[in-house]
């Protein structure tokens, strides 16, 4: 039946969609709009009924609450796999179940494409390749020297982000990654790894932060070893949530690449067409657009998140 906002007191209505879903954790802005995105839209007015949990960056949380909706027996799961790799076990258990698995924001690496009916996200390759591009023809005009904030070692978006990045810049002997180490996307691990660059590193050039919270945690760091981040040391940025455009309108970081995390209404979209028995697109690649300061002061007045 078509929505219109009657549904029946009570609840339990027949046409509810049950979803199981398992988030990565909260370590970050971008999960923050994610989450949030992801609540406002799986709800009871929309037909959904929605279990989320939270796996605080772990495994091993994830596989458990995947198992514990394969046994609820949901309709739909729907999850963002931390790490690419070890879903297969849990993935054909769920299979098995007969219960379809949305992959969203974040890919697993397996030979059986069966295990997922759909992967919804952002194409973190190519974001890489953009901030890469910036760096390289932007500030690559000279020698200059770079350090590399990852993401969570083992995620797809680490894994990408530093590819993309690596041959964006690989034409450019200008432009060198002195240093690489994880900050696991966090702003305080980002921060405490900065500190760690700067003592190490006598000629730091560039920051590349695979997230905004790394980088903005880096900003952190930049100050209080009393240089100027913007500066003395530019910054470029994965992701433009509210507080990197802050900070890019501020001139403390000096580009940002987005990936947008509002992927509820595809989402909901998707599991919808699922249930029905409609055939789905294996692959739903979110648009991302790019900053420079200007054009995030812009967009700042009327950015979502
Ligand atoms: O860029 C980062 C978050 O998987 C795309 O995870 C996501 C990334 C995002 O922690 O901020």
């Amino acid at each position: 039946a078509a929505g219109g906002g009657s549904a029946a007191a009570g609840g339990g209505g027949g046409d509810t969609i049950t979803v199981g879903f398992s988030q990565v954790g909260a370590e970050s802005g971008w999960r923050a709009a994610n989450t949030k995105s992801i609540q406002d839209t799986l709800t009871e007015e929309n037909g959904f009924q929605l279990s989320f949990s939270d796996a605080q960056q772990k495994q091993e949380n994830q596989i458990q609450a995947l198992r514990s909706y394969i046994a609820q027996g949901v309709d739909v799961i729907a999850f963002s796999p931390v790490v690419e790799t070890g879903w297969d076990a849990v993935l054909e258990e769920a299979k098995a179940a007969e219960i379809p698995v949305v992959l969203t924001d974040r890919a697993v690496d397996t030979a059986d494409e069966s295990l997922y009916v759909s992967f919804i996200g952002s194409d973190f390759v190519l974001e890489g390749e953009r901030a890469g591009t910036w760096v390289s023809e932007t500030l690559g005009t000279e020698p200059i020297n770079v350090v590399e904030l990852q993401g969570t070692t083992g995620s797809a978006p680490a894994n990408d982000r530093k590819s993309g990045f690596e041959s964006a810049i690989a034409d450019n002997p200008n432009v060198t990654v002195v240093a690489s180490q994880t900050g696991n996307f966090t702003r305080s691990e980002g921060r405490t790894v900065m500190e760690g660059f700067l003592q190490s590193q006598d000629d730091i050039d560039v920051v590349y932060a695979h997230n905004d919270d790394m980088g903005l945690g880096a900003i952190e760091a930049i100050e209080a070893a009393g240089l100027v981040p913007g500066e003395d040391i530019k910054i470029v940025t994965i992701d433009a949530v509210k507080d990197g455009m802050q900070a890019l309108a501020d001139g403390k970081i000096s580009y940002i690449v987005e990936c947008n995390p509002l992927l509820g209404p595809d989402l909901a979209e998707i599991i919808k067409s699922v249930v029905a028995g409609e055939e789905v697109e294996k692959r739903i690649v979110v648009e991302d657009q790019e900053f420079d300061q200007e054009a995030a002061i812009e967009a700042l007045p009327t950015r979502e998140y």
